[in-house]
């Protein structure tokens, strides 16, 4: 078969698997936040910083995972998806990831007030997180889903977590760990049905596998764009030597 018509075939199921790992080139643990992050580098308002403006995503998951599942009329695939929401919300006595996170913001030197009242999330933050949740009530749920695959990268960077603060970040309470070690689990567990979704539904054709990259690479910017927004507000600007105070966040909502 020449070249051409190779062009147009989709790529074989495991091929398509590698191409969207090889995205993972651009997940946000190698953004220099990230990195300054698990090298130690960062101050104690920088990840106070970063704990109350991720909130602001953390409580954003179930309501796109909702959408997800107000979308898809796959009674399976909803029995699967669900858990998505009860691990964030909680269900009877189990704690769950929204409060773990609250939990983290203590343990970083928050209060339940400063994390919850969303006072300390940037501009940049909000809109990438609306556009993430205004994506799964838009699209197919199997695009939706797509976009989750960015969690086939995060296992990695929970880790990351987990076995650097203890040492680099010592006044940290080792109870603010919980979050990240309840993920690594959950996240293994979910990328499964993900990945299996969007193996099957965009191998009909090549042109489908591409728009599954690109849908990937969206979800990609929205986690580089709250680490952007999260630096920048988070950082004193010296510009020419001048120190330029950062943009008060002022809602009145
Ligand atoms: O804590 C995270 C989480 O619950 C989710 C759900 C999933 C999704 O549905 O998009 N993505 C995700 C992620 C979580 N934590 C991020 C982090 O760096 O702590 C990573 C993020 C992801 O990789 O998409």
């Amino acid at each position: 078969m020449n070249a051409a018509a190779n062009q147009n075939l989709p790529w074989a199921r495991a091929e398509f698997e590698d191409k969207l790992r090889e995205k993972g080139r651009g997940y946000h643990i190698y953004h220099p936040f990230h990195v300054m992050m698990y090298e130690g580098k960062l101050t104690k308002e920088q990840l106070q910083s970063w704990v109350a403006n991720r909130f602001y995503y953390q409580i954003a998951i179930p309501m796109k995972d909702a959408a997800i599942l107000s979308n898809c009329p796959d009674v399976e695939v909803r029995k699967q998806w669900i858990v998505r929401i009860t691990d964030h919300d909680g269900v009877g006595d189990n704690v769950g990831g929204i409060e773990a996170w609250i939990q983290l913001g203590a343990a970083v030197g928050l209060s339940r007030e400063d994390v919850t009242s969303l006072k300390m999330v940037s501009p940049g933050v909000r809109f990438a997180v609306d556009a993430y949740i205004n994506f799964a009530k838009q699209r197919t749920w199997q695009e939706s889903v797509c976009s989750s695959l960015t969690e086939l990268f995060a296992p990695h960077i929970h880790q990351q977590r987990i076995s650097s603060w203890p040492s680099m970040y010592p006044w940290i309470d080792e109870t603010g760990l919980t979050y990240f070690k309840k993920r690594l689990t959950e996240a293994r567990r979910d990328v499964e049905q993900g990945l299996n979704v969007t193996l099957d539904y965009f191998s009909t054709s090549r042109e489908m596998q591409l728009k599954a990259l690109d849908i990937l690479q969206f979800k990609l910017d929205i986690l580089w764009v709250i680490a952007d927004s999260i630096m920048l507000a988070s950082t004193d600007i010296k510009v020419e030597g001048k120190d330029y105070l950062r943009q008060p966040v002022i809602h009145f909502n």
